[in-house]
């Protein structure tokens, strides 16, 4: 008789945003199934192919199973006693010498989804006092966080989109259609409900240089030139105020609007519509579209804030939900309030420091500077200079800006940690590779992704396969790590453990809800309904107002409006380069480790405007030389109406080697690696995020 029994564990998803509801069946500690959890009462519709594949990871080959040491320029296995001994001893030493500032931390996208990981490098970190940490959102948000530090005075502030209601949405550089609502804001399955809504007759505009996915439902279609888009947001809100659509909220006092006035009327219409190169009708139209609708929203998401003019794009878009009353209102966005509210938690608790970047002088954005500062920090010497770095979940040499430059700086480093489930092209540069528990074996709570839900919801994750032997998990790292360095942990407030940070952050109020009966609940609990107005509620309280023209936003676009020419110059043969994302990967990882996932097209094709390529004497399949001031790739042509003129398309992700930990050798590489086209020195000032959207490139066919 087959003994054999499977293990059905009722989880989330912990890959984006969205930790969809799944049901996985494991046998003899393997997964042969992961489907979605239709028992899910929040997230029952959502699923998607990363999820389907995520048990290939956990089991793939080329994992790291232990610490490992770095001995010349192979890897040898180590154990955690090892690495805690060593790294704690050359850890003193550097700070003992040259302070804590030497001392930088990573926190990358799946650290974000790690709470027990990213919680305990956290405090780890804090507690050295370093004013040198960085994390993802330099390469993703900071755009977003920084125009709402501004306007709503809350750096934190998520407004999570109310689809259900919405009339009319306006989408600036996102495709919710393959990266689903992943910004701030869990809206599980919400694209489909977008679709729900257009089919009853809500307007979708979409505003995007390339015609993608989500384009293909939109009932007005805008292509502006990247990173001009906020020449059309201008435009747009010069139209709501010339025809008298803007309805202010009585709510909180409105400041400035006087001076957005003066801006909106500085520059004529049709001059704004060559900039950004709409036709002047597109911009009325989508004005009028979205401002005489019952409800609706504008969101802005990476298109613009992966450019040089993302911080000012993402103030407009905002400014357009501020002048329509669509803040905290049904039908518009709205900040959550449950289970904590993190916008208002992080305001109050935060003591994160301000202070300027020692190179370059740049403010730090949600408590982190930008990782397009980060080579430099590194590089140039003088008190505070980086000498030991920790990266958790990130691989900076795929997916962030400056690539040679910033292998380099890894290789100056006197000290260099990386934790990850795999050797990446980042973590070949290392000292120490310390492995990543996958999620599929962590059971916790992360209060921090549940608090951006659109309806009062909870769920704990739960271990669906066992943690093999060798690994422990990562927040074990930094608590032993911590303790070897005499370091004590969250203030000492409670025992170190994951489950005490979230028991410590959940604020669980009147709803009868305990952290056991949560943990307890495997398809996680709804707790009642959902309320607006809390974002007003607390601005009153703390006596804040809507600024609608932060002094610094208003100098940058005057700079950028006097830099421009009547007849906008685009010499010929100068592109801006793009970027895409795909189903089965998640930014630089996914397909390479889990082993059905075989590249797609997206890999070595890079998307050329048809009539473009033809002047260009460029035909489909060529070979192509992409160049830009700092390097150059080569991809192959595809040919496509898709994607307007002046503008080419190259997915993000691919091109990064996956080593062996064991031999050292390349056991997958594959396709384009485009981020090596990005100077981290082209940047937009006020948020430091590089140019991901908008490169400078030429083309030309390879002989
Ligand atoms: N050109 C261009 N570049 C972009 C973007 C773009 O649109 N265009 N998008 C940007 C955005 S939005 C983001 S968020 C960033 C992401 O950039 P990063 O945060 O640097 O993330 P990745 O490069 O995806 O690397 C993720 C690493 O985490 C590891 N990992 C996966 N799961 C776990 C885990 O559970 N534990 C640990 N310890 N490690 C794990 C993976 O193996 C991989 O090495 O990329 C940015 N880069
Ligand atoms: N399948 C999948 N899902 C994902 C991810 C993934 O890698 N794969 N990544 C996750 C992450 S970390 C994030 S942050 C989110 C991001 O989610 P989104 O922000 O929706 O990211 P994209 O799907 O890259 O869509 C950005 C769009 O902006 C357009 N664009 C580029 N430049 C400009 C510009 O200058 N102006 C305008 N108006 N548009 C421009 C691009 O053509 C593209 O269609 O997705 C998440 N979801
Ligand atoms: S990766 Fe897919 S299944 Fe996982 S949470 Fe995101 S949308 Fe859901
Ligand atoms: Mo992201």
């Amino acid at each position: 008789m087959d003994m054999t029994t499977d293990i059905v564990t009722h989880t989330h998803c912990s890959i984006c945003e969205q930790l969809c509801g799944i049901t996985v069946t494991a046998r003899d500690g393997a997964i042969v199934s992961i489907r979605p959890d239709k028992a899910n009462p929040y997230t029952w519709r959502d699923f998607c192919v990363k999820a389907q594949r995520a048990g290939e990871v956990a089991a793939s080959p080329a994992r790291l199973m232990q610490p490992m040491r770095r001995v010349g320029d192979r890897f040898v296995p180590a154990s955690y006693e090892e690495a805690i001994e060593d790294i704690s001893t050359r850890l003193r030493t550097i700070v003992e010498r040259d302070g804590p500032d030497a001392v930088g931390s990573y926190l990358g996208n799946p650290a974000g989804f790690n709470f027990g990981s990213a919680a305990f490098h956290s405090a780890f970190i804090a507690a050295l006092g370093t004013h040198q940490t960085y994390a993802m959102n330099s390469i993703d948000n900071n755009a977003y966080h920084v125009a709402v530090d501004k306007i709503f005075d809350l750096e934190w502030l998520a407004l999570v989109p109310d689809v259900d209601e919405s009339d009319c949405f306006l989408f600036l550089g996102a495709n919710p259609a393959v990266s689903k609502f992943n910004w701030l804001g869990k809206v599980p399955n919400g694209w489909r409900r977008v679709l729900d809504r257009v089919r009853q007759g809500a307007d979708l505009i979409i505003v995007d240089p390339r015609r993608a996915e989500s384009a293909e439902h939109a009932t007005l279609y805008i292509s502006p030139y990247p990173e001009e888009d906020w020449a059309f947001v201008l435009g747009m809100i010069q139209v709501i105020l010339d025809e008298g659509m803007e309805r202010l909220t009585d709510r909180v006092p409105v400041r400035h609007m006087e001076v957005l006035r003066a801006l909106a009327a500085q520059v004529p219409l049709d001059q704004l519509a060559a900039w950004c190169d709409v036709p002047v009708e597109q911009i009325v139209d989508a004005a009028r579209r979205f401002g005489r609708a019952r409800t609706g929203f504008a969101f802005a998401a990476t298109g613009p804030a992966l450019g040089r003019n993302g911080t000012i794009t993402h103030w407009l878009t905002m400014l357009l939900n501020v002048l329509t009353d669509r803040i905290d209102a049904p039908g518009g966005r709205f900040m959550p309030n449950w289970p904590m509210n993190f916008a208002v938690y992080k305001d109050r608790t935060s003591s994160t420091s301000k202070r300027p970047s020692r190179v370059r002088g740049l403010p730090p954005v949600v408590g982190n500077h930008s990782v397009s500062e980060l080579a430099d920090e590194i590089l140039t010497p003088g008190e505070g200079r980086i000498r030991a770095l920790f990266i958790d979940g990130g691989n900076l040499l795929q997916s962030g800006p400056g690539g040679h430059k910033m292998a380099q700086a890894f290789d100056d480093l006197e000290l260099f940690v990386c934790v990850d489930l795999f050797q990446r092209e980042t973590q070949n540069h290392a000292h120490w590779l310390i492995p990543g528990q996958h999620f599929l074996e962590r059971s916790e709570l992360h209060v921090g992704l549940n608090a951006t839900n659109d309806r009062p919801y909870l769920q704990a994750s739960r271990a669906a396969i066992p943690t093999p032997e060798t690994i422990r998990p990562e927040w074990t790292f930094y608590r032993d790590l911590a303790a070897a360095m005499d370091i004590k942990l969250f203030g000492g407030r409670f025992e170190p453990h994951p489950d005490n940070v979230s028991r410590s952050l959940l604020e669980l109020g009147d709803h009868g809800l305990t952290f056991e009966a949560i943990c307890e609940a495997e398809h996680g609990l709804l707790f009642g309904e959902r309320s607006m107005g809390h974002l007003w509620t607390y601005m009153r309280e703390k006596g804040s107002a809507i600024d609608v023209a932060p002094q610094d936003f208003v100098t940058r676009i005057r700079e950028e409006i006097a830099a421009r020419t009547e007849t906008p110059q685009r010499p010929k043969g100068s592109y801006r380069i793009i970027s895409r994302r795909r189903n089965g990967m998640m930014n630089g990882w996914l397909a390479e480790t889990s082993g059905s996932v075989t590249p797609d097209k997206t890999a070595d094709y890079v998307e050329i405007n048809a009539a473009d390529a033809v002047a260009n004497d460029i035909a489909d399949g060529d070979t192509v030389i992409i160049r830009s001031d700092v390097a150059s790739v080569t991809a192959l042509a595809q040919l496509s109406d898709a994607v307007r003129s002046g503008v080419v398309v190259l997915a993000h992700g691919w091109g990064s080697p996956l080593f062996d930990p064991a031999g050292g050798e390349i056991v997958f590489q594959h396709g384009t690696q485009r981020n090596k086209l990005v100077s981290d020195t082209d940047i937009d000032p006020l948020s430091g995020v590089a140019r991901f959207n908008g490169t400078p490139v030429t083309l030309a066919r390879a002989s």
